[in-house]
């Protein structure tokens, strides 16, 4: 059974989300500040419905959803965008495909040991992060 993607992740590692954030057109204001945070994943399943809140000094960010219900997401205080996402379970890698203005966007989260790992993807640009469970939250 693969380990639950649920619990309290904190970030140890954040290759090219610079690259990813200027796919999605974000300022070099913006930029240099998300680029300091160090962010945290809480991941919570309550029946089917399942809640990935991005938590950070600076600003938080929260989706709900159930695996395979194409949603609304407005992507508030990050890139402000309107698209329709859609998660699914691709083996044991959590996936997300996110359509709209910017191509080849999504994402996709898969749990390794005790680490949870991240890919946000758009336009070319993949930024890679790497979250280590917190037991302590
Ligand atoms: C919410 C903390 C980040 C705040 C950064 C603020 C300004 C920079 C603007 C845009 C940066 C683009 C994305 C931010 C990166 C991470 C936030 C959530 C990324 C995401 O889609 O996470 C998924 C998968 O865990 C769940 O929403």
């Amino acid at each position: 059974m693969p380990t639950s993607v649920c619990g309290t992740w904190d970030m140890i590692s954040n290759v090219n989300f610079d690259g990813y954030m200027k796919a999605l057109g974000i300022s070099v204001h913006l930029r240099k500040i998300a680029l300091r945070l160090k962010l945290k994943k809480v991941i919570e399943q309550q029946g089917d419905q399942y809640i990935v809140k991005t938590v950070s000094t600076f600003r938080n960010y929260t989706i709900s959803f159930k695996i395979g219900h194409e949603f609304e997401e407005f992507t508030k205080g990050l890139d402000n965008r309107h698209i329709k996402s859609t998660v699914t379970w691709q083996g044991n890698k959590l996936t997300c495909e996110q359509t709209g203005e910017k191509k080849n966007r999504g994402w996709a989260h898969w749990v390794e040991g005790d680490k949870l790992h991240l890919e946000l993807y758009c336009d070319g640009q993949i930024c890679k992060q790497v979250f280590k469970k917190n037991v302590n939250e």
